[in-house]
């Protein structure tokens, strides 16, 4: 058996995104992997722990634990320089949170960080032997950045060319914790959050690359495939950071799907078939973070019949009217 931490940081409202992201990584798990998971939080209920609790037994392989963070980081959160939402991203103070994993698992060396708005494809447990002995961190570098370099454009002209070609994205990271702890790139990072003049667009990603910069890893493009990569290949003008091969070989062979934006539950992007799949089998609520279409399938129908006598009313006024017109020159 081989034992691997990983963790995750989210609020009550991610509690249905989170047990599909458990199940999904505990049913593709290879037979001799163990998963020790924890939850870093402020504010999951009692209902939706033991939901997860649940599935975490069901499976069989891992066990959870709840940390609560108790509001660890909220007042630099409330005024700290972060944008709070942006191209359909909820940030919250858990965002912040993540960075600061060495804190909360002080027995832990290394560990894995993955978000919850995602479904695991495949085993993913070689990520943990990646050796980042001489890094604090790993992650996928941002496939977009070099297409769109107004996604770093916040960043001050000396971290912009710092940190263009090497800016990893969030979603999933391994961490060298016992490094993070020894150099007290902590601190580091509280100085970062601290410091107005550096505007967090993207809250975690920003800090953790500016506090842990030569220091970072990069990880295989499938931990994050993104739905919509697919649709980006085809512009000719799209160049990226990783290869032709690399960027199709995560859509081929994904390892974990990562519904970057738009997500399953308030929107239709590619692979929401899969995430909608293991919704239904688990038999889990429409809460209040799914659109409202979703919840309402009825209003949806009314909808469509709307449409549909608008679309004929309109078709029959013409024909009266060209009807008329004939009419009249008669
Ligand atoms: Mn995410």
């Amino acid at each position: 058996m081989k034992n691997i931490p990983i963790f995750f940081a989210f609020d009550n409202n991610y509690t249905v995104p989170a047990a599909v992201a458990f199940y999904s990584l505990l049913n593709k798990a290879n037979n001799d992997i163990f998963y020790e998971m924890y939850v870093l939080h402020s504010d999951i209920n009692t209902e939706n722990q033991n939901t997860l609790h649940n599935i975490v037994k069901k499976a069989g392989n891992a066990e959870l634990k709840f940390i609560d963070t108790q509001g660890f980081m909220s007042d630099e959160w409330k005024k700290g320089s972060f944008n709070k939402g942006h191209d359909n991203s909820k940030f919250t103070a858990d965002t912040l949170i993540r960075c600061f994993a060495a804190r909360f698992f002080p027995n832990i060396d290394k560990i894995i960080y993955s978000d919850v708005d995602i479904v695991v494809m495949d085993d993913i447990s070689e990520l943990y032997d990646i050796d980042i002995e001489n890094k604090y961190i790993a992650g996928v570098k941002s496939v977009f950045s070099k297409y769109k370099p107004y996604e770093l454009s916040h960043l001050s002209n000396n971290y912009y060319n710092m940190l263009k070609d090497s800016y990893i994205g969030g979603g999933i990271w391994l961490m060298n914790l016992k490094k993070i702890r020894e150099d007290n790139i902590e601190d580091r990072m509280i100085d970062i959050v601290k410091d107005e003049n550096i505007i967090k667009r993207w809250p975690d990603q920003d800090i953790i690359n500016i506090a842990c910069l030569n220091k970072i890893g990069f990880l295989p493009l499938n931990y994050i495939s993104y739905p919509y990569l697919q649709d980006l290949l085809k512009l000719p003008e799209f160049t990226s950071n990783y290869s032709r091969e690399e960027m199709y070989d995560s859509i081929i062979n994904p390892k974990i799907i990562h519904y970057a934006a738009m997500k399953p539950w308030n929107g239709t992007p590619r692979y929401a078939d899969i995430w909608w799949a293991i919704f239904e089998y688990l038999k889990l609520p429409k809460t209040s973070i799914f659109k409202e279409s979703f919840k309402h399938n009825k209003t949806k129908k009314y909808k469509l019949l709307f449409k549909i006598a608008l679309t004929i009313s309109v078709i029959l006024a013409i024909s009266l009217i060209i009807i008329l017109i004939l009419f009249i020159n008669l």
